[in-house]
């Protein structure tokens, strides 16, 4: 049922019967415990007259099912695990309980082959999240283990459309097979980590979604990509960004957006012309992602086409009393990291990789998920200052917290909200400043996925 209900959404833009009926879908999807398996599949993303390709997916669909929920609403959701490896399932953004993390060996004990774990949860917040298996995810992600978490609100701005975009790059090989060789690869877990050569949308190549004449269409675009930074441009359209990463912003026009791995953002665009085309051109080479089309057969939109009224994003308490947490990142390739402590011993750069298969450091040690790099006290405002002294952008991404982003450097362009995961240009110095209001054991790391198993992720502490 919820397969097809994400198709529906997908394959028709659906969304206008949701955006109508909120409080029939909310009682549809709080009154049931969703049941999420995830299992080996075959199932065609490389295109029309290409071969399926076998993936590890959620319910057998790609991106797996869609989770729609209301703010307040508690997330009940029985997991499976029909592959022959443990897994876990992290639901990104959420300020979630810390047993519900679904971090292996930190918060919970890895989903083992058979057996299943029943994640619930009250969700707090509305907005765009996602949910994607955070055991070994360099691999289980780069084969389809995702999809999306949207959390409605009654103060939403209505809207004709409400489009999840589910973005991602995948690396095949010729017979439109995931490249198998290169999971792992060295030079990825060293340089920019895995990059596709494929891109979809909600598992499709350039889908289509039709919507009504002259519609305003709440996009979520959501990079579910291993380590691709993608810019999405919306043809020589203007949106209106009306969040970041699940949380509200001030409303800004904008006609494209970068977004990192895990990264999200809202637009609420109302439709002046029969095709608008999006693309990815993070590349300088636009690659077709997808079309929105009017099909007239769907009627024109009734709504007024009024600015948008958002509340104001959370403000920033003031710093006098901040925990400050540095964080010194080096390493990868063409940096200058020459050795770091691992495992209590110092080791050069060259012995980590070929021995270790790690190649970055936090403060001159490699992280790692079983140490705790810090002790918050709970209800502290905190401040990770992180310069990055490597020759790489890094997707940074705190769990169960949102965080405010500082800069003395006026060249860094600053969310207007807050956020839960922050593109680090290389040798760019940010603040991300917290307040430490979760208590548990919560993951600071890279979402380049490859980094991220490669040494760059650590553990704070809060209690
Ligand atoms: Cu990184």
């Amino acid at each position: 049922m919820e397969r097809r209900y994400f198709l529906t959404l997908a394959a028709a833009g659906a969304s206008s019967a949701l955006a109508l009926t909120p409080l029939s879908l909310s009682a549809f999807v709080s009154a049931r415990q969703t049941q999420i398996t995830a299992g080996k599949t075959r199932l065609n993303i490389a295109g029309d007259g290409q071969p399926d390709t076998d993936l590890w997916l959620y319910n057998q669909s790609c991106p797996g099912p869609m989770l729609r929920y209301r703010k307040g609403d508690i997330l009940r959701a029985a997991v499976r695990n029909n592959l022959d490896v443990p897994t876990t399932i992290h639901w990104h953004g959420i300020r979630n309980l810390n047993e519900m993390d679904g971090v292996p060996d930190l918060t919970q004990a890895p989903i083992e082959p058979g057996e299943t774990f029943d994640y619930e949860f009250p969700l707090k917040d509305s907005g765009t999240y996602w949910y994607h298996a955070h055991n070994m995810g360099w691999e289980q992600v780069a084969r389809g283990l995702y999809g999306p978490l949207v959390i409605d609100d009654d103060d939403d701005p209505p809207v004709d459309h409400d489009i999840c975009l589910m973005i991602d790059d995948w690396r095949l090989d010729n017979d439109g097979q995931i490249h198998q060789a290169s999971l792992g690869s060295l030079h990825d877990w060293s340089h920019a980590g895995r990059l596709g050569n494929w891109l979809t949308i909600n598992g499709l190549s350039a889908p289509s979604f039709q919507v009504k004449q002259k519609a305003r269409i709440r996009l979520r675009m959501i990079n579910a990509a291993n380590a691709r930074v993608m810019t999405m441009q919306l043809d020589d359209a203007q949106a209106t960004l009306v969040a970041l990463d699940g949380a509200v912003c001030q409303p800004e026009q904008i006609n494209k957006i970068v977004l990192a791995p895990a990264q999200r953002a809202d637009v609420i665009l109302d439709m002046d012309r029969g095709t608008l085309k999006l693309s990815e051109v993070s590349t300088g080479e636009p690659y077709p992602a997808g079309t929105i089309n009017v099909d007239p057969a769907l009627g024109v939109s009734s709504l007024t086409k009024a600015a948008v009224n958002l509340p104001a994003p959370p403000k920033l308490p003031s710093l006098k009393k901040v925990r400050r947490i540095p964080i010194h990142m080096q390493g990868g390739a063409m940096g200058n990291l020459q050795s770091a402590l691992f495992e209590g011993k110092e080791k050069s750069l060259r012995e980590l990789a070929q021995q270790h298969k790690k190649l970055w450091a936090f403060n001159g040690a490699v992280g790692d998920y079983r140490e705790i790099m810090a002790e918050i006290e709970l209800n502290s405002l905190v401040s990770i200052d992180v310069y990055n002294d490597t020759a790489w952008p890094h997707a940074m991404h705190l769990h169960g917290h949102h965080f405010w982003v500082l800069s003395d450097d006026p060249t860094v362009a600053l969310p207007s909200g807050q956020r839960d995961t922050w593109l680090m240009q290389p040798q760019q110095r940010i603040s991300l400043v917290f307040r430490a209001d979760n208590p548990g054991l919560w993951l600071f790391h890279c979402h380049m996925l490859e980094h991220a198993a490669a040494g760059m992720g650590v553990v704070l502490s809060i209690n």
